[in-house]
């Protein structure tokens, strides 16, 4: 016997996937809010539990509570419990859509900012639910240390519904260390607010992220879905990843060397999407309506000018499908990394001339010499940087989005500021040798025009 629970958190219900050329209904997260309950009713799910922001913002309030509540009463139908708790995004909204004397399937836990506990019974089995919400749009303090183990039973397995921002000691999204959750008496820590499905701790008690069922931009890549959990007793849980999200963001890097001719470039470009397409795992593919490429090419050649030309139209009109399935490719960017082909360069890095100077710098910066030029070269663009980035123009536009990149964040414990420093020099040597390169080939094939 057990008691199957589905866990799924951030929906955003009111967002839709960003960034496509073309939007139809189905990218919308409403839509897959619907899947969910699809899904919970055709396979026997017991509970449905979410771990906040489930709606995007309090704005969403008219758009969210149709859907929303046409599945609360679909779950009812079919006598499914939904268990839930706000997040940052609908601490005020959420407890608004949940109307107890319509729904009583339908438990909003942890009201305040304040620990609750529910008792969840199916025939003689039964799971405690324990959950805590966001009382604000921002919370310092870990809500861990205000929760209480002491009423929750030792002979009953436990799942808690968490958003907070894991393995921070300082956050305004509820930061909670990885070790206060393994303090807890609890069995389950189901959390939300990073969109990035991870587990933080494999078992006893297992912890995790199941991330967003619905990818909404290109940095949500991969599989995104609910996560099916079957609990038989306290240690012995079952995951199962379920794939629900109408589109999966990609990033592929196609090597460009020795294709010199347009129609080898163009073949190589919808080959290689085509072959990684086909290797993945069908079931994967399940309800993907759109995979959607960011593609890079890369390698060496001798014309970037006439690759940007023949792959101009390649976002704009790229469009297939693959084999007899329902997925439709697209590419939503394309970034040329080449490295244009010269052959002669240390030849070249001896000439006493504007090409030699770019020769000379492109070898240094190759080979990591310590060269006079390429330092002062380095220090500026360090300097421009640093004014880009701390320019008060950006303020307000970093404040706005700093929610985003925060759900984007992989969780790390302790990023050390000596390799942020390196990754900056590595990104500014980056820079610098594909302009140069870039600058170079263009004097090169400007002299032979001439
Ligand atoms: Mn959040």
């Amino acid at each position: 016997m057990s008691i199957k629970v589905l866990t799924t958190g951030d929906i955003h219900i009111g967002k839709s996937s960003s960034g496509l050329k073309r939007s139809d209904a189905a990218m919308a997260t409403k839509e897959t809010w619907s899947r969910i309950v699809d899904y919970a009713i055709a396979h026997g799910v017991d509970v449905v539990a979410l771990s906040g922001d489930i709606v995007d913002r309090d704005n969403r309030y008219f758009e969210a509570i149709g859907p929303f509540q046409r599945g609360f009463e679909r779950l009812k139908q079919a006598g499914i419990v939904l268990y839930m708790v706000a997040g940052n995004h609908d601490f005020d909204v959420l407890p608004q859509l949940v109307d107890p004397q319509r729904y009583d399937n339908v438990r909003f836990l942890g009201a305040k900012g304040e620990w609750e506990s529910d008792l969840f019974i199916k025939g003689e089995e039964k799971l405690q639910f324990v959950g805590w919400s966001f009382p604000d749009a921002h919370v310092t303090n870990d809500p861990l240390t205000l929760f209480n183990s002491t009423n929750i039973d030792p002979n009953i397995p436990a799942v808690a519904l968490l958003h907070c921002d894991a393995g921070l000691r300082e956050s305004i999204y509820a930061p909670v260390p990885i070790d206060s959750f393994r303090d807890s008496r609890i069995d389950v820590w189901v959390l939300g607010h990073i969109h990035k499905p991870q587990i933080l701790i494999e078992r006893e008690p297992l912890v995790f992220y199941p991330g967003s069922p619905h990818a909404l931009s290109a940095k949500e890549q991969g599989v995104h879905g609910a996560v099916v959990l079957t609990i038989h007793s306290r240690t012995e849980i079952e995951r199962k990843i379920i794939p629900l999200s109408p589109v999966r963001y990609e990033t592929i890097e196609i090597d460009v060397t020795g294709r010199e001719q347009k129609e080898h470039v163009r073949d190589v470009i919808t080959s290689e999407l085509f072959e990684d397409v086909q290797s993945k795992p069908p079931q994967e593919l399940d309800g993907v309506s759109y995979l959607v490429y960011d593609v890079t090419l890369v390698g060496e050649h001798i014309s970037i000018p006439d690759l940007k030309n023949w792959t101009v139209d390649l976002v704009e009109d790229y469009e297939q499908r693959v084999g007899s399935s329902e997925v439709c490719v697209w590419v939503r960017n394309l970034t040329i990394d080449v490295t244009p082909g010269v052959e002669n360069m240390d030849e070249l890095a001896k000439d006493n001339s504007p090409v030699g100077l770019l020769a000379k710098t492109i070898v240094a910066l190759e080979k990591g010499e310590d060269d006079t030029f390429v330092n002062a070269l380095l220090a500026d663009w360090e300097t421009a940087y640093a004014d880009i980035v701390g320019s008060g123009v950006y303020h307000p536009l970093r404040a706005r989005q700093a929610d985003e990149v925060d759900n984007m964040r992989e969780v790390q414990v302790g990023v050390d500021t000596k390799d942020e420093a390196a990754a900056g020099k590595e990104k500014a040597k980056h820079y610098l040798l594909k302009e140069c390169r870039q600058i170079l080939t263009e004097l090169l094939n400007s002299n032979k025009a001439t």
